[in-house]
């Protein structure tokens, strides 16, 4: 038996796309913050077929099933019974996913005897899902050619961001990412444009980490969220993850920052908030989100760290 976790992470600079080869390669780099607080945790054992188990419930799960197929062409893995557990919403908005498929390759590389490094962990772990390539490593993340391999960009302690999720609704999403994601580049008019602007947005990113710039990250964050957000809304049919409590708490956010609070928003594929924020904005940013109408909670993560295999 072996049991792994690993952590979601949010993308700074965003993913949405994918290149027209074999491997589930990203067709722009991200960058991302692996987040601490919430967690998948993953136990493995030998099996006489392959079982997944998510949250007490049995699934068939077809990404989780393609990604053992791929994988066993390469690495003897046999039968497994995957039981997995998630402390927040799956599916949601929240990077299940990523933390999802980090937590089993972690597993598997340890219960199999795989001998793979870091690397290699999470380039397995980006052909499961693509953002679960940068869950394998914690603090500040980036997902970049030519390799596609995740690297760590800055450590947890070299800026101690916090993040304030304001959670809008509980439900899993109508449209998955990777459906999402052929839709988008197929038709969407402003694809194009934000597949040209994407290694800028990574590279004044990038930069604003290394220099610790918080309003050069709030501004390229959020306008990479903004850009994503429009190649799904003009897809057909249209990518629609916002709800109106979304859009009160990007207001919000925006109030705040234009008060002199250092806080940021991005959004994933799903109607959740995620605020950015420095240590000392925290406390404000939260009690500002939870009367927003509509937030049925919110949650302060920091930093996270990469993901492990637990004795
Ligand atoms: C990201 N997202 O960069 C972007 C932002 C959601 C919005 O990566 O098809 O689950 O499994 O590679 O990684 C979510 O997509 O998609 C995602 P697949 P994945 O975090």
């Amino acid at each position: 038996m072996t049991k792994a976790i690993a952590h979601p992470n949010i993308a700074l600079v965003k993913y949405w796309g994918k290149q027209d080869k074999p491997g589930n390669l990203p067709a722009t780099p991200s960058l991302s913050i692996t987040l601490d607080g919430l967690v998948t945790e993953t136990v493995l054992a030998d099996a006489a077929t392959d079982r997944f188990v998510i949250n007490g419930q049995q699934q068939q799960d077809a990404k989780v099933a393609d990604f053992l197929t791929t994988l066993r062409q390469s690495h003897a893995v046999p039968p497994l019974e995957i039981v997995t557990i998630n402390n927040f919403p799956t599916g949601a908005g929240l990077a299940s996913s990523a933390s999802g498929f980090a937590a089993l390759m972690t597993a598997i590389n340890t219960h199999c005897q795989l001998g793979l490094n870091s690397d290699l962990i999470s380039e397995w772990a980006r052909q499961g899902s693509a953002s679960a390539a940068r869950s394998v490593y914690g603090g500040f993340v980036n997902l970049a050619p030519p390799l596609w391999r995740a690297s760590p960009a800055a450590s947890t302690n070299h800026w101690p961001l916090n993040v304030v999720i304001a959670i809008t609704s509980e439900e899993k999403k109508a449209v998955g990412s990777t459906e999402g994601m052929r839709r988008t580049p197929a038709t969407s008019p402003f694809y194009d444009a934000w597949e040209q602007g994407a290694a800028e947005d990574y590279t004044t990113a990038s930069n604003a980490i290394a220099r610790r710039d918080f309003s050069a990250l709030a501004g390229v964050a959020e306008l990479s969220c903004l850009k994503m957000h429009s190649i799904m809304l003009t897809s057909t049919p249209t990518l629609s993850y916002w709800n109106p409590s979304t859009v009160a708490c990007m207001d919000e956010v925006r109030r705040m920052r234009a008060a002199g609070i250092a806080t940021f928003f991005t959004i994933d594929a799903g109607p959740q908030v995620k605020a950015v924020c420095l240590p000392d904005s925290v406390a404000q940013v939260r009690s500002a989100l939870s009367e927003v109408p509509g937030v049925l909670a919110t949650h302060v993560c920091a930093l996270g760290g990469a993901a492990r295999v637990l004795d």
